[in-house]
């Protein structure tokens, strides 16, 4: 068997891992991560599995997608800083392998964090539903992302009326969120629940606002997956910016349809 710090090298200087990394540590330089908010995780496919030993288990209550059994997934632990994450990988982080009625920590954990995500229900129901509709899903992202949350205290959480407005702030908000956002009502975080209504929206579309507490986003890469939140942040900022202001010119349906129509996308049905 491998030592253990072997197993740590391989696992952290993953180029897949070290995007990770650096995405937690941009979260908190945006101030999407106050303490111990958001948490991510990754789909991870090694070419040469380590020799893993089961070191703890995590039991599941949810159904555990199909899709996911016998994966690799990493995940922020809960109570993790993400400002932490980069500086402390295998304390933040957990590898786990997913089972039909459990998780096995293969690495990771090895702090005072000793869970992965409260988020984790969510995580694999989502992974489950995005790999699903994408062969190349790979990660989620959660975070509190500060103008997508004020929006949703503002505007009703209708998710087509929420999408438009998006849409009309800036040429590029149709370009990515072309599939439109989801909103979900409050409620408590960290539950089942949030996790099965999270997936449940993800099985066609990439992201869903949380309303009065954040997003949870999808992508192919870390990069991917952040850049759909910083996209829903901006439009978010700049309707809350002008909200109070006497608008001369958001973008009409027309410029939505010539928008989509150039990029040759299919922009979701009936919302223009
Ligand atoms: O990780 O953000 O939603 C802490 C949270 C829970
Ligand atoms: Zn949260």
């Amino acid at each position: 068997m491998r030592a253990d710090n072997d197993v740590t090298r391989i696992i952290t200087t993953m180029p897949e891992v070290q995007e990770l990394l650096r995405t937690a540590d941009a979260i908190y330089h945006k101030g999407w991560a106050e303490r111990n908010g958001g948490n991510l995780s990754r789909l991870l496919i090694l070419p040469n599995e380590p020799d893993f030993y089961v070191q703890r288990e995590f039991p599941l209550t949810i159904d555990v997608p199909e899709n996911l059994l016998g994966q690799l997934v990493i995940i922020t632990g809960s109570g993790v800083y993400l400002k932490n994450v980069m500086r402390e990988p295998e304390a933040s982080l957990a590898l786990l392998r997913i089972r039909p009625d459990r998780a096995e920590l293969l690495w990771g954990l090895s702090g005072t964090f000793d869970r992965p995500s409260s988020e984790l229900a969510a995580h694999l129901l989502s992974h489950g539903v995005r790999l699903a509709a994408d062969p190349s899903h790979r990660v989620l992202v959660h975070t509190h992302a500060t103008n997508a949350v004020a929006m949703s205290a503002v505007v009703p959480l209708d998710e087509r009326e929420f999408t438009l407005k998006l849409w009309r702030q800036c040429t590029e908000a149709v370009m990515f969120l072309y599939d439109g956002v989801a909103v979900l009502p409050w409620m408590p975080c960290g539950t089942a629940e949030i996790g099965l209504r999270t997936a449940d929206k993800l099985a066609d579309r990439r992201a869903v606002i949380w309303a009065r507490h954040g997003v949870f986003a999808s992508g192919a890469s870390a990069d991917e997956a952040l850049g759909l939140v910083e996209i829903i942040d901006k439009a978010a900022e700049l309707y809350l910016k002008i909200a109070h202001l006497p608008v001369t010119f958001e973008l009409s349906d027309e410029q939505l349809r010539e928008m989509s129509a150039l990029l040759g996308l299919t922009v979701r049905e009936g919302y223009v």
